[in-house]
C-alpha cells in the first residue's frame, strides 16, 4: 500500500508505507532549507495558489476532500500547560473535567457521522499520555469498532509507548494524530511540561509501529512567519512525510494564555496552506480548527490551496465549527465532491 499516494491512499487499509512514486513534474524533498521554504511562503499569493493547486492536481487526480468527524472522548481536566488549550485544567475556560466516554457511546456517535458521510472518525483525548489499564482497553475496543464500521479510525490521545502503539496498531488503528504544533524555536514559548523532542518521539514510535502518522500544527500563537516556515519546514525534512498534515488556526478560547491573539488572517491561512501542499505533495492537507472564524470565501481559497479535509460537525473538541448544513450547502454550491465511503464486501 502506497505511502502518501492520491485520494487518501491510508484510507480505509489504515495501514502504512511504502512510498509510491510522485507524478511527473512533482517532486517529493526532505532537504528544504528556511530560505528556500521562506521565498515559497513569501510568493506573490496568487502565484502561491497557482504552484501549490498545480501539485494539487497532479496529486490528487480526482481533487476530492475527505469529510472527517471528530470526537472528545475524554474532555478537560489535563495536566498539561499548552497555552492554546481549553482543556488544560489549570486555566479557567469553563470546560469541566469528564470521564472517558463509554464504548457504546462512542460507536454510536461514529455511525451517525459514517451516515453523515464521514470516512475518517477522529478520537481524542485530553491526557498528557496514554496509561494501561481499562481505560486504554476501552480505546482499543473503540478502534476496532470504529473500524469494523468500515471508518478510518484515528485517535489522539498524547504520548505513546513503543507497546501502546503497537497495540493500536494491532487494533486496527489508521492513524495517530500529534502535533508538532509549532517552530522548535517557538515551542517553549508555548508549552513547557513536554519537549519538542518527547514529540517527535511518539511520531517515531508511531511510524515504527506502522500506524499513519497525522502531525501538524497551530498557526496564530504570537509566531514569526518564519517560525510558520519552520514548522512546515520540520514536517517535511522527516524521513517520511506525515500522511496527514492538520493545520490549525487557533481558536483563542477565553481563560488561556492566548485569549487575547488576533485572529489569523485568511492570507496567512492560505499561505501556509500552499507552502505545506508544496512541500509535502502526496500528505493530505487538513483544515482543521478556525473554519467557524473564516467565511465561506477563505475556506475555498484554503481548499485551492491544496487543503483537502475538513472536520464536519458542530463541534470540534471542545470549540465550534460550522453547521453540518452550511458545510453541505458549501461543498454544494462549489461542486466539491466529497470522498466516498468505501464500498463493502
Ligand atoms: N492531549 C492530546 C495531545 O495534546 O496530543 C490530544 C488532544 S489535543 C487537544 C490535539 C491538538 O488540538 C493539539 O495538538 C493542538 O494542535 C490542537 N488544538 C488544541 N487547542 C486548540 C486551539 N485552541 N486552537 C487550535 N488548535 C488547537
Ligand atoms: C488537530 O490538529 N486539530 C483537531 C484534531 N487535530 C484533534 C483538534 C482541534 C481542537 C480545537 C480546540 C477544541 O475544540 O478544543
Ligand atoms: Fe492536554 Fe492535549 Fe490540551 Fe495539551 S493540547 S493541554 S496535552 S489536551
Amino acid at each position: 500500500m502506497p505511502d502518501t499516494a492520491p485520494l487518501s491512499s491510508e484510507s480505509f487499509s489504515g495501514h502504512a508505507h511504502v512510498a509510491a512514486p510522485p507524478p511527473p513534474g512533482v517532486s517529493v524533498r526532505h532537504d528544504w532549507s528556511l530560505a528556500e521554504v521562506r521565498a515559497l511562503h513569501d510568493l506573490p499569493l496568487l502565484e502561491l495558489v497557482h504552484k501549490a493547486q498545480s501539485v494539487h492536481r497532479a496529486v490528487f487526480v480526482d481533487n476530492k476532500v475527505q469529510l472527517c468527524s471528530l470526537l472528545s472522548i475524554k474532555t478537560g481536566g489535563c495536566p498539561e500547560d499548552c497555552s492554546y488549550c481549553p482543556q488544560a485544567a489549570r486555566y479557567k475556560t469553563g470546560v469541566k473535567a469528564e470521564k472517558l466516554m463509554a464504548v457504546p457511546e462512542v460507536l454510536e456517535a461514529a455511525s451517525r457521522a459514517r451516515a453523515a458521510g464521514a470516512t475518517r472518525f477522529c478520537m481524542g483525548a485530553a491526557w498528557r499520555e496514554v496509561k494501561d489499564g481499562p481505560q486504554f482497553d476501552s480505546v482499543l475496543e473503540m478502534v476496532r469498532g470504529v473500524r469494523s464500521l468500515g471508518m478510518e479510525a484515528c485517535a489522539t490521545l498524547g504520548m505513546l509507548t513503543e507497546s501502546q502503539a503497537r497495540r493500536l496498531r494491532e487494533a486496527g488503528l489508521s492513524a495517530y494524530n500529534h502535533n508538532l504544533d509549532t517552530s522548535p524555536e517557538h515551542y517553549g514559548d508555548i508549552i513547557s511540561t513536554r519537549t519538542f523532542e518527547d514529540r517527535l518521539r511518539t511520531l517515531d514510535r508511531v511510524r515504527q509501529a506502522g500506524i499513519s502518522v497525522c502531525c501538524g500544527g497551530i498557526i496564530g500563537m504570537g509566531e514569526s512567519v518564519d517560525d510558520r516556515c519552520n514548522l512546515l519546514r520540520t514536517l517535511a525534512n522527516q524521513e517520511h512525510h506525515p500522511e496527514s498534515v492538520p493545520i490549525n488556526a487557533l481558536v483563542a478560547v477565553e481563560g488561556t494564555p492566548l485569549q487575547s491573539q488576533q485572529r489569523v488572517e485568511t492570507v496567512d491561512m492560505v499561505r501556509t496552506i500552499a507552502t505545506a501542499r508544496i512541500l509535502m505533495p502526496q500528505s493530505m492537507v487538513r483544515l482543521s480548527a478556525g473554519r467557524q472564524q473564516m467565511n465561506e470565501e477563505a475556506q475555498l481559497l484554503c481548499m485551492m490551496a491544496g487543503a483537502n479535509s475538513l472536520f464536519f460537525g458542530e463541534k470540534l473538541l471542545t470549540t465550534g465549527n460550522p453547521e453540518y448544513t452550511q458545510d453541505m450547502a458549501l461543498l454544494e454550491k462549489a461542486g466539491i465532491r466529497p470522498l466516498e465511503p468505501r464500498q463493502e464486501g
